[in-house]
């Protein structure tokens, strides 16, 4: 195996850096245009490109694919960096590490984690390669935005090498309580990577909250709101903000979608399909065992089979986005929902109508939310969600302020949706009868919630999310020039 060639160093003159596992393009056949890469669909991606043009941007990422080796180009006026992986740290960095420990673990231990040394070693590893790959481009006292679980010991290996640089870290997956976090073997090491920012973003307050009572336990810092004192070396201390951000869609371009006649006419186009049934239910989920796709199918069959519904009345279109296929976990639960589905297609389907229709595949936008126009009834039934920008994006398209939204109220879209229906998915009686009562809701009450929902999520979009991190961490720096000048 060889090792990659550490990154070239490059005058530092990116006034803001971000730092997210993948770049935000993919690679396609050569011969393009766009000299083989394109714009990942990715919502980070959309929320960060205005910020990304203002300033003189950069971004560090993995291009996407093993023992690639890329000089940095410029795509579509950002600087990309990449960082190359090679493949046996791709199965030990991101597949290992960061998906079958970190992922499970951080959403509650719903899949065992893995806690395994080599895995471990690579985390480290990589994670030094990309502060190494940031510190090399950052103009001096320039802004470095890290993004997630990925990267968490990135903030501290930075200041290290760059005590001149301000630092932000966004965190888009839970943290869990104390006494789930406690079992990770390096539980130390990685808060003090994650205090290496100057300001640490979650998307609930309740995570903010776990994550301060974990530094508190495990590191005896003082926390006071979500102020955290940090000591440095020399002894002297510093102050980071941990604090929510919740992180948002750019709702008006789903609503410019859900305007298109072409999206429109697709979406009649599905509910004929399908055979137009009374009510069509939609779930939209990369297929991942945090999702609640299982408890949901339950709860469909179950309804099915007590006869409270038929398959000439009521068809579950569940797509299933493909995810991390090579992770032992998700092929195992890929097997499980396929075979599941089968059983109640088996048990109820007729000639002319099938109970759901099930589609492990991703699509294009204009047809994600031709769906949404088409679904009466939206189901987000997560067992454990940072967010869920699916939710976020049902309500945005729905600019005839009619539909039902059905949310599991351990996603962290739950603390400002409160006018959709709340569920608690792993009480299966429960989220049938709230699966019924969003079947039965006559259109004035659809109209009353969809129009408090749709408000929420056009108030509070993806621009006003970047805006507010990048301000409470102008105002970080506002704050240690000043600390610095008293000094
Ligand atoms: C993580 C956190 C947090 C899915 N299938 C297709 C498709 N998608 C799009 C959705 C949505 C995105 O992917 C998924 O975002 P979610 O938020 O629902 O979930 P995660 O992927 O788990 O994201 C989550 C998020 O980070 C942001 O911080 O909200 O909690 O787990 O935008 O629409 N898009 C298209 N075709 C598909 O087949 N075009």
């Amino acid at each position: 195996m060889t090792e990659p060639h550490p990154p070239a160093e490059r005058d530092r003159t990116a006034e803001l850096v971000v730092v997210a596992n993948r770049l935000p393009v993919d690679r396609i056949a050569d011969g393009d245009d766009e000299g083989g890469w394109r714009r990942s669909p990715g919502g980070l991606v959309t929320a960060l490109e205005p910020v990304m043009r203002r300033a003189d941007g950069a971004w560090v990422g993995w291009p996407g694919q093993p023992d690639i080796e890329v000089e940095p180009f410029e795509f579509e006026g950002t600087h990309l960096v990449p960082v190359a992986l090679s493949a046996d740290e791709v199965e030990k960095y991101y597949e290992g590490m960061s998906n079958d420990t970190f992922w499970p673990l951080y959403h509650d231990v719903i899949a065992e984690p893995r806690y395994r040394r080599v895995w471990w070693d690579a985390y480290v590893r990589v994670n030094r390669r990309f502060a190494e790959a940031t510190a090399a481009i950052a103009a001096p006292g320039g802004t470095v935005w890290v993004q997630d679980y990925q990267l968490q010991l990135v903030p501290q290996m930075l200041r290290d090498a760059r005590p001149d640089l301000t630092i932000g870290y966004f965190h888009h997956i839970p943290f869990p309580a104390y006494g789930l976090y406690s079992q990770l073997p390096w539980r130390r090491q990685v808060l003090e990577g994650l205090l290496g920012a100057d300001v640490i973003g979650f998307q609930r307050v309740a995570d903010a909250g776990n994550f301060a009572r974990a530094v508190r336990r495990q590191l005896r810092y003082e926390t006071k709101a979500s102020g955290i004192t940090v000591p440095n070396p020399d002894g002297s201390t510093r102050r980071a903000l941990a604090r929510a951000f919740p992180i948002s869609i750019d709702a008006s371009s789903y609503i410019e979608l859900a305007r298109r006649p072409d999206v429109r006419a697709r979406a009649q186009e599905i509910r004929e399909s399908l055979g137009n049934p009374k009510k069509i239910l939609l779930g939209v989920d990369r297929l991942d065992y945090t999702k609640g796709i299982r408890h949901r199918m339950k709860a469909f069959g179950e309804l099915l089979e007590d006869g409270r519904i038929s398959v000439e009345d009521v068809t579950l279109v569940q797509v299933a986005s493909p995810s991390r296929e090579r992770v032992e976990a998700y092929m195992q639960l890929r097997d499980e929902i396929e075979l599941t589905v089968g059983r109640i297609n088996g048990d109820f389907d007729t000639m002319d109508h099938t109970a759901i229709r099930y589609l492990h595949q991703a699509y294009p936008r204009e047809e994600m939310v031709a769906l949404f126009l088409a679904a009466d009834v939206m189901l987000v039934t997560a067992l454990r969600d940072g967010m869920n920008l699916v939710a976020k994006e049902y309500v945005a398209s729905r600019i005839d302020n009619r539909g039902v939204l059905v949310l599991s109220e351990f996603a962290g879209a739950a603390d400002e949706l409160p006018s959709a229906i709340r569920i608690n998915p792993h009480d299966i009686d429960g989220m049938k009868d709230a699966i019924m009562r969003a079947i039965d809701m006559p259109a004035a009450e659809q109209g009353r919630r969809m129009r408090a929902l749709r408000k929420k999520v056009i108030e509070a979009d993806v621009a006003r999310w970047s805006r507010s991190f990048l301000d409470a961490l102008d105002d970080a720096r506002r704050q240690r020039h000043g600390e610095r000048a008293q000094a």
